[in-house]
């Protein structure tokens, strides 16, 4: 991610200048290393690795007949960029069990920002297996009694899908244990986000493993960055 700075410079006779950037607000006393040293005369740059949704402090310097006189700090979010997409799925590669019923989600949320509501609705659920009666779609009823099962002897992978009816920005997808200890078995050890553009070629946003025993009606997040 880049961020760009712009500055105005009223120094004269400066030899050169100096970049600084610091998580907390750069300390004139005690400055960091510099992160790059510019000509006389320039007035931007781009810091091209920053990371997205961190705070950055940036500060400019100009040295001057030996003295470097420092600019204040001014504060940066880097706003993360989400993946957008009208079609999402976890494509669940392992479970807690691994005989029988391996599969069941009661809630599965998409939201554009985390901790946001879910923007899953008015849209399609689908999945790659499912029992009679506990299709995809009760995963989306917003009811954590109900929801999605895989038949029995279904082995991983599975996917758990919901097409919005248009492109969506997703932040994290939220999914929730089965109401029973023997349901919340059945919630994923390894997962993938991922989302479409067209419902056939499919893009992993992240790779979870090595997730946790899930307590029954647990609800855990997964972020698409
Ligand atoms: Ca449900």
């Amino acid at each position: 991610m880049n961020v760009t700075l712009f500055w105005t410079d009223p120094n004269f006779g400066e030899v050169e200048q100096r970049v600084y950037r610091d998580s907390a607000p750069i300390d004139p006393d005690n400055l960091p290393a510099p992160l790059a040293t510019l000509s006389p005369g320039v007035l931007s740059w781009t810091d091209e690795n920053a990371t997205q949704g961190l705070t950055y402090y940036y500060a400019v310097s100009a040295v001057v007949q030996g003295e470097e006189v420092v600019s204040d700090s001014v504060e940066v979010l880097v706003e993360p960029t989400w993946p957008a997409a009208p079609h999402w799925r976890v494509n669940i590669t392992q479970t807690h069990v691994t005989s029988g019923f391996q599969f069941w989600i009661a809630e599965m949320e998409l939201r554009e920002t985390p901790g946001g509501p879910s923007v899953a609705t008015g849209g399609t659920p689908s999945a790659s297996v499912q029992y009679a009666g506990n299709e995809a779609q009760y995963a989306f009823d917003g009811n954590p009694l109900t929801g999605w099962s895989s038949t029995s002897g279904a082995n991983p992978p599975q996917w758990l899908r919901y097409s919005l009816p248009s492109a969506h920005p997703v932040a994290e997808v939220a999914l929730q244990a089965g109401d029973t200890s023997a349901r919340a078995g059945r919630a994923p050890a390894a997962l993938q986000i991922q989302y479409s553009l067209d419902g056939a070629n499919w893009i992993t946003a992240k790779t979870y493993t090595g997730i946790p025993a899930w307590a029954p009606g647990e609800v855990r997040t997964f972020s698409t960055l």
